[in-house]
């Protein structure tokens, strides 16, 4: 049964291409400094946004179109499969992620909902197994039931830290079945409404010894996948632990977890912690912690987590830029944690979005190849500190002087003279690589 009949396999066409279901700069094939498009973005498809989210929002009911929906239960649940393996190999993508529970229904028990999540696991890899899809990561959804109204691993209630222990418990054997290159920790509710009802050092405490657990369970059943902490700031709760990646990396650091995680860094959570995107790639690359990255974007005049379709080049570009800096995403990848808006219901805006979100994402890696091809701003950026290469600078670097040796340089020193940090001139130059990108 096709889910998708009216949509042939989305191709390559280039830029002057009409057909709104053609890309128009991702070209998989296409060989940039070795390897190919598809081979460096490792595009992913975000299971909950396209195949169970029905778009509703406080204000109103769902308005999504989808064939599947006739269907309920473990029926539903089979239906979405076969539908999302028709997509990913329509739309093209090697890589795909889910929760535990957007695949399969819960049950009355925990022992129910895992009886559940085992056959559609198998139904599952039988389709990775088939197409030569891969799973790029899952994750144990422990926000949205009732009973982690006050977090999981950080509830109040010590049941809610067992019930969560046994979910990821699961969640590690669903990956190391089916292969998953990461296992993600986003906490959706590992945070607080207020202090006045909150105990953080034990809150903050169980969530270390949480992740002790899950760490030394991955070794015992041999799975070897990537830990990835997702950081966020706010929403659901005021304040979420992981809000960053300097906070997440200061956390595990205190409770000596850094050599197991990295950091899966979405766009979206980024500006509402207050930072660029590529603020937060960047800070997660020069600590070694850049694992993945949620490839999505929100709208600047909204305060919350929009999950939209990346279409900004800019954006894109500095992303990019940051991932080749760091030699590529290892075993991450470019998951769209993105929705198509509330009024774009049909089925085929499922593939105008994520074609849109592929072509941004290929211009951005084209022109920021270019960028570190010239060394435009590595070049800019060595002279800018080239101070630190030679005389008293080399002895900084090198930890040869101390305070007395600065003191005498400093009380002889007449003129110090600083050069111009050029902000316009280097923004103008990034437009430039842009535009040539798109234009070639
Ligand atoms: C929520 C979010 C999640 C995680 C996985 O803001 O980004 O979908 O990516 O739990
Ligand atoms: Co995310």
């Amino acid at each position: 049964m096709s889910y998708f009949t009216a949509i042939n396999r989305i191709k390559y066409e280039g830029k002057s291409s009409k057909n709104p279901l053609s890309f128009k700069y991702y070209n998989p094939e296409e060989v940039i400094a070795g390897k190919t498009m598809e081979e460096i973005l490792r595009f992913g498809v975000a299971y909950w946004h396209t195949f169970t989210m029905d778009g509703s929002d406080p204000f109103g009911n769902g308005t999504m179109i989808r064939n599947w929906d006739r269907y309920s239960g473990m029926d539903l649940a089979k239906a979405r499969v076969e539908a999302s393996f028709e997509f990913y190999e329509k739309l093209n993508v090697p890589y795909f992620c889910f929760h535990d529970i957007d695949i399969a229904p819960e049950g009355n028990s925990l022992r129910e909902t895992n009886k559940n999540l085992d056959e559609i696991v198998q139904l599952i890899k039988t389709n990775m197994e088939s197409s030569g899809m891969k799973l790029l990561w899952n994750t144990a959804n422990m926000f949205t039931h009732p009973r982690f109204v006050h977090g999981a691993a950080t509830s109040v209630n010590a049941d809610v830290f067992a019930y969560s222990a046994a979910k990821v418990k699961k969640g590690l054997e669903v990956a190391k079945e089916l292969g998953a290159e990461n296992y993600v920790f986003w906490g959706g509710r590992e945070g607080y409404e207020t202090l006045l009802n909150t105990n953080m050092k034990l809150e903050l405490d169980n969530l270390g010894r949480f992740f002790h657990m899950a760490v030394d369970y991955a070794k015992e059943i041999g799975y070897t996948g990537q830990f990835l902490i997702e950081p966020k700031p706010k929403e659901p709760t005021t304040h979420q632990y992981d809000f960053d990646v300097a906070t997440g990396l200061a956390f595990l650091h205190t409770y000596d977890l850094q050599d197991q995680f990295k950091f899966n860094i979405e766009a979206n959570h980024a500006t509402l912690a207050g930072h660029t995107f590529e603020h937060e790639l960047h800070y997660a690359r020069v600590h070694g912690m850049l694992g993945s990255v949620d490839a999505n974007q929100g709208d600047p005049l909204l305060g919350w987590d929009t999950d939209e379709f990346p279409t900004d080049l800019y954006t894109a570009t500095l992303a990019m830029y940051e991932i080749l800096k760091n030699g590529g995403l290892g075993s991450g990848g470019l998951n769209f944690d993105a929705k198509v808006r509330r009024g774009s219901f049909e089925q085929e805006d499922l593939f105008h979005a994520h074609i849109a979100g592929m072509d941004s994402y290929a211009v951005g890696l084209k022109a920021a190849q270019k960028l570190l091809n010239d060394r435009v701003l590595e070049g800019f950026i060595e002279e800018r500190y080239s101070s630190f290469s030679r005389d008293i600078g080399k002895e900084i670097t090198e930890g040869t002087t101390n305070f007395h040796e600065l003191e005498k340089y400093a009380l002889d020193l007449r003129t110090v003279s600083n050069q111009s940090g050029r902000t316009e001139r280097l923004k103008a130059l990034v437009n430039q690589y842009i535009l040539t990108a798109a234009a070639e």
